[in-house]
């Protein structure tokens, strides 16, 4: 083989190097992507949308560029998830309960007492059931990314201390825009009021209702100890946060773009957890700190609002499908086995 022929080869296989190394770039274009947070900057959904927009900058070198907007300013999450679907906002972390009227199934997350600890909520939302339910949201025109970390939600009140399960008769209490949380609430003997998140602290100052339910880093980032006196941990539900794209705006994305973003929303799940849970000790901490009466709801009286909840609990599983209900059931059978 001549020099001039193994050179020309060479060549060729550097351009043909090259010409596999570009696309890579090419396909990255200069894009804006709003993210809509509906907590405040110090929740820890706002640490993991900052470490998500950290990522996407990197892996696009620069090109990709998430503006994060707290607070719920850019709307409620119904408004922003519906903003999503209208193709007139990219993406939302949004708690998966308001998701329930456009997927029902998302409902089984909302059943009470469905979770013990954070490592049962781990493999199960990261199992087949949780990306099951991700995927069903194509139809809906949205993109379902990851599953991050709201938290076991607990009971907040200006009225009393809530020591027992009948205390919490009478109270009038926001919930989410969820059948599952409207109806287990009404069952324990509640006003159960759906509404907003963006809505709860003044409708609480007002006292247009008594009392709301969210996890301690919810409570702290919106401040409701400036309006709610009493803190009973409950632990009552787990609601997983979702973070969605908007599908019009995902089908106009290259396929190294999409992966861009599904990467960096599934690496800083992981950080977005880890800094959840170790924030909330210290933010009880600071709850009480600032004069709310926190205690712990005796667990005769947790087994009470478990056998209250179950009808309700009975009653989705027949709507959202038996069958998907004990395929849950068994992955959480067998999560418990490990
Ligand atoms: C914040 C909400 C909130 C949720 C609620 O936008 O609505 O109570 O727990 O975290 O998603």
């Amino acid at each position: 083989m001549s020099l001039i022929s193994t050179l020309s080869r060479c060549l060729v296989l550097s351009a043909g190097m090259l010409a596999f190394a570009a696309p890579a770039h090419a396909q990255v274009q200069e894009r804006t992507i709003r993210f809509s947070i509906g907590p405040a900057e110090e929740h820890p959904a706002s640490h993991g949308a900052r470490t998500f927009a950290d990522l996407v900058k990197k892996a696009s070198g620069g090109k990709m560029e998430v503006k994060n907007f707290y607070n719920a300013t850019l709307g409620s999450d119904t408004q922003a998830v519906a903003a999503l679907r209208a193709g007139t906002l990219e993406m939302v972390v949004t708690s998966s309960s308001p998701l329930v009227s456009l997927e029902p199934q998302f409902a089984v997350f909302d059943f009470p007492f469905l979770l013990n600890n954070e490592r049962e909520a781990d493999a199960l939302l990261d199992g087949p059931v949780g990306q099951m339910l991700l995927d069903k949201l194509a139809e809906k025109d949205l993109i379902g990314l990851a599953y991050w970390e709201n938290g076991f939600r607990n009971l907040t009140n200006s009225r009393r201390p809530i020591d027992t399960a009948d205390d919490i008769k009478g109270l009038k209490l926001r919930v989410m825009q969820n059948p599952v949380f409207i109806d287990t609430f009404q069952a324990l003997g509640a006003n159960a009021i759906a509404m907003s998140f963006s809505e709860v602290y003044t409708a609480l100052e007002t006292k247009t209702i008594d009392a709301q339910e969210n996890p301690i880093a919810t409570i702290d980032t919106a401040k409701l100890d400036e309006v709610q006196k009493y803190l009973t941990i409950t632990r009552h539900t787990y609601t997983p946060y979702v973070v969605l794209v908007s599908k019009k705006f995902w089908d106009d994305l290259s396929a190294e773009e999409q992966n861009i973003l599904r990467t960096a929303a599934m690496e800083a799940r992981l950080e977005q957890r880890r800094f959840s849970r170790q924030a909330e000790a210290k933010l009880l901490e600071g709850l009480k700190g600032r004069g709310m009466v926190v205690a712990e709801l005796p667990a005769a009286e947790v087994d009470k609002l478990r056998q209250a909840a179950q009808p309700v609990i009975d009653r989705f599983s027949q709507e959202v499908g038996p069958e998907l209900v004990a395929k849950l059931n068994e992955e959480l059978a067998a999560i418990r086995k490990q």
